[in-house]
């Protein structure tokens, strides 16, 4: 394409062209770039459109006849926000102010946890982006926007061909003025297992510098030692630092007793102690009760200074009456889902928590008319992610008795599907909880409850029960991951990992006691960095390098596929997923105020070499794009 470009080029066709020519023509370089870049994305258009996309195969389509999204417009003048209000403040300041606030504050979960837990994860940045400027016009007063972190990193890059930092930068530069909210699992980052402590320190300053201002930082095991990295680092950055106790269990409930009111108190002054800016409450499976939340919010509020920030999931069907007690007991700020992307296993429904707090003393001060009409926009998105949705309609109350987070429960839902274990789901929910017996109780988050699932799905496969498990004289092959947890490899909970369990899945190797990260070396990262570069043959930036830190295979697959397909991102849904149409035509904006106009005109048949022409419009020039048959 380059050559092309330079044999188009005026100055070229005239004659004018010394051997500085190229040098002097920067120009060249921007138009074949892009051309290149046309040139991949018709290769992919052509592919999905002739052998569909795997993600979809054999799954729902999205029914024809559907809304178009329509982004609501706003009058352009962004208002300021808390983001403002955290540069004139300060974190500390910040979280006094946030404190002393008699509105109920608001974050929307609808960018991040609720498409994690509804769709899978697979909610793609044209859909996200193109919501951002209308929440920054409409929707100032939120306290955040939690969009970025948790699994939407790995999947963005190994399922929708994507970057993350190219998502978060896009959100940014459209949202000045709404703190933009991640998710980091303590010292496993954004992955499922512990790294070295300088890994967990760069991901975060990329993450901030990126445009990261509040951290929400948990350890799945409420581990406080486990989080003091992550912890120290974000505090650092001069971001906000919230740290998340993980609520399970029930504190009403005495026989429950190892996550009493106490236990919680307790996790909260260490955090408190440890620097944090604000206190999270992460309900992640919803079992937090309206009398328990109550009660758990009013004490964390007289024992601890901090704001409380509450996150719930309303897989049972009655969260929002949880978020209205804690409301009514004084919680500072509260998540909630945009209307059409709530319930079920996401957050309970925003406009309604709006809408019932109206006119009390808890007010959020958020324009309903503006919540409508973004999550009009958000309806007919989800519709183009049929493929992804659950069979779940309903509330839940099976969720208090395996307790699994709200992201997790679908997902294992079709696990069990995948072992032909779908008719004995009560079976897998039943071994569950077995399994979390076990482990002797324990929070059940990301990394900690893909080990019960992994645990559960074993037992339910291999038909053995607890009894047998433990049997002395019985052999278990325990999945990898359970024999990891319970060598310490995630760390300790509290009272420690039961002795018995841990010596029959050590087998006698010794486990460990102390933070995995103190025994982990420190990443030489200049080094990973010239190893990656040489793997997959290109710079990496240090957005790269932290991307290949925590997923060096994801990262290299999703490389490989960038420079295949190019920047995929920038393509509506639809046609990421299902391709063209023949006479179909789209815009797709490859940069800011650069488009190009495809249209599909023809599929060819398929040669004997298996190969398939295929006949577009390129901004009216014709292209063809040969590429093969593999259906
Ligand atoms: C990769 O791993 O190479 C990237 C995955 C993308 C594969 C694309 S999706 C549309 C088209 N259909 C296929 O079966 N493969 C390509
Ligand atoms: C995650 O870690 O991705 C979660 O959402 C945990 O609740
Ligand atoms: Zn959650």
């Amino acid at each position: 394409p380059f050559l092309e470009a330079v044999l188009r080029h005026p100055r070229f066709r005239a004659g004018r062209c010394t051997t500085r020519f190229v040098d002097e023509t920067p120009e060249l370089f921007h138009f074949a770039r892009r051309r290149d870049r046309a040139t991949k994305l018709l290769t992919y258009v052509a592919d999905v459109t002739v052998n569909g996309h795997p993600e979809v195969r054999d799954r729902p389509k999205p029914r024809a006849g559907a809304a178009v999204p329509v982004v609501p417009a706003f009058p352009a003048a962004v208002p300021p926000g808390s983001k403002q209000r955290l540069d004139h403040l300060g974190p500390a300041g910040f979280a006094r102010a946030l404190r002393a606030e008699p509105r109920l504050l608001v974050t929307d979960t609808s960018m991040r946890d609720a498409h994690q837990s509804l769709l899978a994860t697979r909610m793609r940045s044209f859909d996200i982006t193109a919501a951002a400027p209308a929440y920054a016009a409409g929707l100032p007063q939120l306290l955040s926007l939690e969009c970025w972190g948790g699994a939407t990193f790995d999947v963005a890059m190994r399922f929708l061909n994507e970057d993350p930092w190219e998502r978060l930068a896009a959100i940014r530069r459209k949202v000045p003025n709404i703190l933009l909210q991640m998710l980091l699992r303590g010292a496993n980052g954004v992955g499922y297992t512990n790294y070295p402590d300088n890994v967990v320190r760069f991901f975060i300053r990329q993450a901030a510098a990126a445009g990261i201002d509040l951290f929400r930082v948990f350890d799945c095991l409420n581990w406080v030692e486990n989080m003091r990295t992550a912890i120290d680092a974000v505090i650092e950055t001069g971001r906000l630092a919230e740290g998340a106790i993980c609520y399970t269990g029930d504190i009403l409930d005495p026989d429950r007793a190892k996550y009493s009111l106490n236990y919680y108190v307790g996790v909260a002054r260490e955090l408190e102690a440890a620097g944090c800016h604000i206190l999270g409450l992460k309900d992640m499976a919803g079992l937090l009760r309206p009398a328990a939340a109550r009660k758990l919010v009013t004490v964390l509020r007289e024992e601890v200074g901090l704001p409380v920030h509450l996150h719930t999931h309303d897989t049972s069907g009655i969260a929002g009456a949880t978020l209205i007690a804690a409301a009514e007991a004084g919680v500072d700020a509260i998540d909630a889902a945009m209307d059409a992307l709530s319930g079920t296993v996401s957050q309970p429904c925003l406009g309604s928590i709006v809408e019932a707090l109206r006119h009390t003393g808890r007010d959020t001060g958020l324009d309903p008319a503006a919540i409508r009409s973004l999550s009009h926009y958000w309806e007919a998105v989800r519709t183009h992610y049929t493929a992804f949705e659950s069979d779940l309609r309903a509330g839940a109350s099976e969720v208090y008795l395996h307790e699994m987070p709200g992201g997790q429960f679908t997902n294992l839902k079709e696990q069990a599907r995948a072992l032909g274990l779908a008719e004995r789901w009560d079976e897998v929910a039943r071994a569950y909880r077995a399994a979390n017996d076990l482990f002797g109780d324990i929070v059940k988050v990301t990394p900690s409850s893909k080990v019960v699932g992994d645990m559960a799905l074993m037992m339910v496969a291999q038909g053995i029960g607890p009894d047998a498990v433990l049997d002395p004289g019985r052999e278990i092959a325990f999945p990898a991951s359970v024999v990891e947890m319970l060598r310490g490899d995630l760390g300790q909970p509290p009272g420690g990992w039961p002795e018995a369990l841990q010596d029959k899945a050590l087998k006698g190797e010794a486990p460990i006691l102390v933070r995995p990260g103190s025994l982990l070396p420190a990443e030489d990262l200049e080094e990973a960095r010239r190893q990656a570069e040489k793997k997959i043959g290109r710079q990496l930036d240090d957005q790269d390098l932290a991307a290949s830190l925590m997923y060096p295979k994801v990262f290299a697959d999703y490389a490989a596929a960038q420079r295949k397909y190019g920047p995929v991102a920038v393509l509506p849904t639809p046609v990421f997923f299902y391709g063209m149409v023949p006479g179909e035509e789209m815009t797709v904006e490859i940069e800011d105020g650069k488009t190009l106009v495809i249209a599909l005109e023809t599929v060819g048949e398929t040669g004997p070499d298996g190969l398939v022409k295929v006949f577009f419009e390129l901004n009216g020039q014709p292209r063809v794009v040969t590429v093969p048959n593999r259906s």
